[in-house]
């Protein structure tokens, strides 16, 4: 029996998924996403924030004692693959330190080389703080095997990897400043003497390093302190090792005061992503966060357009699943709102509610399939009887639906026929067509 147990909770994990739009992850915290295009998925190494008690951690300030990797073929559907790195099992680590802070993960020749920063067993002796290192596999889920010493000559945080066009590996990291060196073929040790990259802004912190390479440019990007929290922020160089020439933002500072940002940006399926941290689930602490992503463009001189944070985030949401209107693509300017579905537990998610005739809601690539489908079913709660109306492109496109919501004071499940059966990839505009109060958990089609 006890068997059988373990077995399932190992699947459960295993099999667990995420349907998400933004944040991406929502069953736990997770922070500081490195996206990695492997074969043809998305893999997103993160950290995995957690709250600290009296026993584990400092209250306070950040906890992290384990990384999973999460991956995905259509940006929508997350598959958590599991615990890959936990503080206890690396030799080198300061047992219960709870500072497996951002990491990172590369392919080269077929193995899988996964940097992570934390605190090493001698940091009280030398009092240096944080170093970086490396656990290897054979496939991007692990299993993951720690090498028993960290690599030498680096102390700091955030690492992030680079491979170049000629094959050079580069290792960049942080520590007040931003630093680079080249990597050994073995993808273990440096190769070069570390340099400070020192054509950045000189005032305010700067980390978490995130380096790519787009027509034949090196885009260093990385969060900065410009004003009191970080934004994110890039130079270009024609080398790996700059120099650079500071080019400006490419995210604003959070709105909601979140501290840090730590972000990585990839092409997938010939669109660029970037993917970044807010405190979604945790409004009023921002140590405990969650991943993101939105799209990302380039200008034709290269130069990267500002990215405006999402709530709709990206990936094509299925019509059959429960469609999360809360994570909407735009609104009407008045008659709407978003509360948590219960403050007690987070995690449950959100709820949208609107509170005015006419107030609308935009959301965007709803996939119908070739199938056309014919009902619609709303989780729904309502003061009074109220109407919602779904539109298709526009607040006063084509009627696809009219649903009668009953008064209710808890949430009930309403269906109603489609008036025009839907098939292909739509825009949906959900719209209140009566005074009072609807809240909308999700709606989903058949
Ligand atoms: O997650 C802990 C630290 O917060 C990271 O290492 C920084 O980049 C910041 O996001």
């Amino acid at each position: 029996m006890l068997k059988y147990i373990v077995l399932c909770l190992g699947l459960m994990i295993i099999l667990n998924q995420a349907s998400a739009q933004n944040p991406l992850i929502n069953n736990q915290y997770t922070a500081d996403p490195s996206a990695r295009v492997f074969g043809d998925r998305v893999y997103i190494y993160p950290s995995h924030d957690i709250i600290a008690t009296k026993e584990k951690g400092r209250q306070g300030w950040f906890a992290m004692e384990d990384y999973h990797v999460f991956s995905s073929a259509n940006l929508t559907d997350w598959k958590d693959h599991g615990v890959i790195v936990t503080q206890n099992n690396v030799p080198w680590v300061k047992p219960n330190s709870y500072s497996m802070w951002a990491p990172d993960c590369i392919e080269r020749n077929g193995k899988y080389y996964f940097y992570f920063p934390t605190t090493p067993k001698d940091t009280v002796a030398n009092g240096k703080g944080f170093t970086i290192g490396v656990a290897v596999a054979n496939k991007p889920e692990g299993p993951f095997i720690p090498e028993p010493t960290p690599i030498k000559n680096v102390r700091g945080i955030d690492p992030n990897v680079f491979i170049d066009k000629d094959g050079q590996a580069y290792l960049y990291w942080s520590g007040g400043n931003i630093y680079g060196a080249k990597l050994k073929e073995n993808m273990l040790e440096l190769d070069s003497e570390v340099k400070t990259l020192g054509d950045l802004p000189s005032k305010g912190l700067k980390e978490g390093p995130y380096m790519f390479e787009r027509n034949g440019l090196y885009y260093l990007t990385y969060p900065h302190v410009e004003n009191k929290i970080e934004r994110l922020e890039y130079a270009i160089g024609t080398n790996p090792l700059g120099p650079f020439k500071v080019m400006g933002v490419i995210m604003d500072e959070s709105a909601t005061g979140c501290w840090t940002n730590h972000h990585s940006i990839i092409e997938f399926k010939k669109q660029w992503y970037l993917f970044y941290h807010h405190n979604d689930y945790s409004p009023n602490f921002d140590k405990a966060r969650s991943i993101r992503a939105d799209s990302l463009t380039f200008n034709a001189d290269g130069t990267i357009k500002k990215v405006i944070p999402t709530l709709r985030g990206i990936g094509i949401t299925d019509a059959k699943k429960t469609i999360q209107l809360d994570r909407y693509s735009q609104l009407s300017p008045k008659g709407f709102g978003i509360d948590f579905l219960d403050t007690a537990d987070r995690f449950k998610g959100w709820k949208a509610v609107f509170t005015e005739n006419n107030a609308w809601l935009q959301y965007n690539t709803v996939a119908f399939g070739n199938k056309p489908l014919n009902k619609v079913k709303l989780r729904v709660k309502s003061a009074n009887n109220t109407v919602i109306q779904i539109r298709i492109g526009k607040p006063d496109g084509a009627l696809i639906a009219e649903v009668k919501i009953p008064q209710n004071e808890n949430f009930v499940e309403v269906n109603s026929a489609l008036l025009k059966p839907q098939s292909g990839i739509q825009n949906l505009f959900i719209v209140m067509k009566s005074k009072g109060r609807v809240e909308v958990d999700w709606l989903t089609f058949r």
